[in-house]
């Protein structure tokens, strides 16, 4: 399954799913000339016996049928973490990052069968700024779905549809962008509807090789507004026409969601009203899946935060998959959305490819999620460097980044810098991770006022706040009377205090719990990477998404 909805009806386009051969390789090697295994895409090679516990290069191979000349586009949903594309043996494309898309284009692929090969590599090497061995897992495959589209020489490269209130209805301004690949100049017409609206762009001249962004700003009567209560959505279809008009030469299909995010008076709103963001900081993780998590699993993930009585989830600590996007969007979850980076030092921060990937991975997070009425809030690096001014230069420019692409979405980072965090004023929202009663002895209450207080002082005044993280450990099954630390009774002891202060002061404005499910960790030295089970046992499900006893404390005191 690659989305929710369907996204074409005039192109043509296949979802590459099933076995695809597959065979490791040396850190060095290329494609190699036997294949021996056969793995699952999407999946994780971790799921298989032989390759549990394998970190390192390998090579996926599969074949795919044409059956006229034509243009393709083969898009990759996820490839864990860094991939080389292979079409018919000839290298045609380079990505790094395992949660975001990439899409590579064969100009002129023959009638006939092809073959795609993929090197997939997730060792912690030299050139990986933002995969690093940390306190979550970087599993090794093709962990999201793959497509192939046959497409024209001039096709709909991707919408932006941007909502916002216009007295007691709605306007939309909407840019299409339409490319070019051929080598002629072509003129070309797009069309389309929106909830019983046409939409006119009229023609335009596309110049060989190039892109054209086609515009349209106009009021949509008559429709309901997306919310939590409401999730309503919409289909956006558009058509693309050659000059001599006809037939449609291409389309894409969105799905949208008319509604507005704002930040005023220290608080956020939807659609003009006030929301308090209850939910989940949550990691793609399952112990049958990997990072691949299938579609019925996002949904009990998704069912298990609601009859807790959750409205928001952070998809801690990068990109989510699209489909859990289209999930919460149907489900009216709002989605706290971030870049890929957790907890990189300084010196990580300068790492030569660091500012390079982090800015492939906020163009591609905004780019393809977009459209997602669901996502709230972008964020960038989650407790980096904001505390230096060297780190400040670099959330900087790429909270600039973001806000150059989307302007209808405020922006946040977490800190846990407390009072020397030197990023507040960069920011629309206050963002806290601070681990009263586990990592500290504080009192919640008191350590969140105080947590205003350093905002207030910092560049946060009159922003709204959000606790972002709190938790604590609890081992599944660990229950003793005694409620020391680590039994599932002393976390629920934890969640709840906090969650009680939380919601007892009215500056808050989120409270996001640490975490929504147990998730694997790296391996290795320290105490970040030397966790009891080689875990982050902060779950109140556990990573069979079995409920803790916490979990009926969550859910008395957010249905509250
Ligand atoms: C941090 C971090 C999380 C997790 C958590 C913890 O705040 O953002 O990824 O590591 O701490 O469990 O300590």
């Amino acid at each position: 399954m690659i989305r929710l909805f369907q996204t074409n009806v005039v192109r043509k386009l296949k979802e590459l799913e099933g076995d695809w051969d597959f065979q490791p390789v040396e850190a060095d090697g290329t494609l190699p000339s036997e294949y021996r295994y056969r793995m699952p895409v999407p999946g994780c090679w971790e799921m298989h016996p032989r390759f549990d516990v394998y970190r390192g290069k390998a090579a996926y191979r599969t074949t795919v049928q044409t059956a006229k000349k034509t243009a393709l586009r083969l898009t990759f949903k996820g490839v864990s973490h860094t991939a080389e594309v292979y079409f018919d043996g000839e290298k045609i494309a380079e990505h790094y990052n395992a949660y975001t898309a990439f899409s590579v284009i064969v100009p002129e692929a023959d009638a006939g069968t092809h073959d795609v090969a993929v090197l997939v590599d997730n060792s912690f090497n030299d050139a990986s700024a933002l995969h690093v061995p940390n306190d979550y897992f970087t599993y090794g495959g093709i962990i999201r779905p793959v497509v192939v589209e046959e497409i024209p020489d001039t096709f709909i490269e991707r919408i932006e549809f941007i909502p916002s209130m216009a007295g007691s209805g709605w306007q939309a301004s909407i840019n299409v962008y339409v490319r070019n690949i051929g080598n002629k100049d072509t003129e070309a017409e797009l069309r389309g509807t929106l909830a019983g609206t046409s939409i006119h762009m009229g023609k335009r001249l596309i110049p060989a090789g190039q892109t054209a962004v086609f515009h349209a700003n106009q009021m949509f009567n008559g429709v309901n507004a997306w919310s939590n209560a409401a999730p309503n959505l919409y289909l956006l279809q558009m058509q693309l026409y050659s000059a001599s008009g006809g037939e449609p030469v291409d389309d894409l299909i969105e799905r949208v969601g008319f509604r507005e995010v704002t930040t005023h008076n220290g608080k956020i709103q939807i659609n003009g009203e006030d929301i308090m963001l209850k939910g989940f900081n949550r990691h793609e993780d399952h112990p049958l899946a990997g990072a691949a998590i299938p579609y019925q699993l996002m949904v009990k993930d998704v069912e298990l935060m609601v009859d807790m009585g959750a409205n928001t989830v952070r998809t801690s600590h990068y990109p989510n998959d699209e489909r859990f996007l289209d999930l919460c969007d149907e489900r009216g979850i709002y989605v706290w959305e971030e870049n890929h980076a957790r907890g990189l030092s300084l010196e990580q921060m300068k790492h030569p490819n660091f500012m390079k990937q982090c800015e492939g991975c906020n163009r591609e997070m905004v780019e393809q999620h977009y459209n997602h009425p669901s996502i709230i809030i972008w964020a960038i690096l989650n407790e980096c460097a904001s505390d230096t001014p060297e780190g400040r230069e670099m959330y900087k420019a790429q909270l600039e980044q973001i806000r150059s692409m989307d302007q209808s979405r405020p922006l946040t980072f977490a800190s846990h810098h407390r009072d020397k965090e030197l990023c507040f004023d960069l920011a629309d929202i206050v963002s806290f991770n601070l681990y009263p009663l586990w990592y500290g002895e504080e009192d919640p209450g008191e350590l969140c006022d105080q947590a205003r207080k350093w905002a207030d002082e910092a560049g946060g005044l009159g922003k709204p706040m959000i606790m972002s993280e709190f938790g604590a450990d609890g081992y599944y099954g660990l229950r003793d009377p005694a409620r020391f630390k680590g039994t599932e009774e002393r976390q629920a002891d934890i969640i709840r205090r906090n969650i009680v202060a939380y919601q007892a002061r009215p500056f808050i404005s989120g409270m996001l719990i640490w975490q929504f499910c147990d998730c694997k960790v790296t391996e290795g030295n320290g105490w970040l990477l030397s966790r009891a089970g080689t875990q982050n046992s902060k779950g109140i499900v556990d990573r069979y998404r079995r409920p803790k006893l916490s979990y009926d404390t969550v859910k008395s005191l957010f249905h509250l």
